[in-house]
């Protein structure tokens, strides 16, 4: 039968899948949606399509018997214990980046899990799953063009929702993304991460740090650097360029399809006629699309595929690096130790 999914957390990732699960994913039917907002719940569950049950408490829906699996999109700081409810009940589960907020509860996760015996959780790097972010890392592990030795990540936002998207959130919940990019391109782990603040844009609030620019150590030696600026104030853009020892490569360009020019009011220069996504949820849909439907298609064969708890839990541990070295500026190093529980 079709896998059953109830969906935790109806914010504006949450919103995006429930409404993807209604409409675009076979072989999967969304049975129910949890969130403290029952209104803002119950608005989507009365969309076409959803016609769903709205549960008021996630840790009720975790525990519905009419629930195969859960799509976690809940804020990061509720993850620890509706991940550890999930695992308890053997129910696997997709669990939007960040993992966790911090290490210990990270490595708390992975050891739940690795007692259970079984792997069941996915974590949320959509980029994974990209055409584009695929064909890099496909081109990359070919090897022909040689040993990376350098990425270099772009990572704009037009502006973020929360206006108290404050300088560690830039690190927890944008560059994490890098992070995990880096370390997946590169199939190596961070050594160590370096925060630098430039001047901060006057569109940022008193006090944040946007842009952020890192450097990441990776523990062969390349190098890995990235531009972070959520309020950027000109769309979302994330490009990547793999620098290799016999060539480089680039993803992220939008492609610019039918070229047209145009002249700007008032005069002056032109501007070509593409545009550019205004957020993650267009720009990477196609992304969301197939890594829902491999966790779906995974899930229904008793599989996991894509990032593991163990990628989530890596990432953290270079976040929580990352916020320290934002505080100072220097080089922290990056402590990854293996969970004591192996599975
Ligand atoms: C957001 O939470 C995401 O995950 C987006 O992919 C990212 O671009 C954005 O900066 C984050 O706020």
């Amino acid at each position: 039968h079709p896998l059953r999914v109830g969906v935790v957390g109806v914010g504006v990732m949450g919103a995006d899948h429930v409404r993807r699960l209604a409409t675009r994913i076979a072989n999967a039917t969304l049975v129910a949606i949890a969130d403290p907002d029952a209104e803002r719940a119950q608005e989507l569950a009365d969309e076409p399509g959803a016609g769903v049950r709205v549960i008021a408490d996630p840790m009720e829906l975790i525990a519905d018997d009419g629930v195969d699996a859960v799509l976690l999109a809940s804020p990061g700081a509720v993850h620890t214990e509706q991940l550890l409810a999930c695992i308890e009940r053997g129910t696997p589960v997709l669990c939007e980046k960040p993992l966790t907020m911090d290490s210990e509860s990270s490595m708390r996760v992975i050891e739940a899990e690795r007692a259970g015996g079984r792997a069941l959780v996915q974590v949320g790097f959509m980029r994974r799953f990209d055409p584009e972010y695929a064909r890099l890392k496909q081109l990359l592990d070919s090897g022909d063009l040689g040993r990376t030795l350098m990425l270099h990540q772009v990572h704009r936002n037009l502006t973020v929702p929360n206006p108290h998207f404050a300088s560690e959130m830039i690190v927890r919940d944008s560059l994490v993304h890098e992070v995990d990019c880096a370390r997946w391109l590169l199939g190596e782990e961070i050594a160590s991460v370096q925060v630098i603040s430039p001047t901060p844009t006057r569109h940022a609030l008193e006090g944040v740090v946007d842009p952020q620019v890192s450097i990441f150590r990776m523990a062969s030696g390349a190098v890995v650097t990235n531009e972070v600026f959520v309020n950027s104030r000109t769309g979302y853009e994330v490009r990547c360029e793999a620098v290799a020892e016999s060539g480089s490569a680039i993803i992220g360009r939008p492609a610019s399809g039918i070229y047209t020019t145009r002249t700007v009011p008032g005069g002056g220069a032109g501007s070509w006629g593409g545009g550019i996504d205004p957020d993650y949820r267009t720009r990477f849909e196609r992304a969301y699309d197939l890594e829902v439907q491999a966790w779906v298609d995974a899930t229904r064969r008793g599989e996991l595929v894509g990032p593991t708890s163990w990628d989530g839990h890596a990432s953290t541990v270079v976040c929580t690096a990352g916020m320290e070295s934002l505080a100072t500026g220097a080089p922290v190093d990056v402590a990854l130790r293996a969970p004591a529980i192996r599975a």
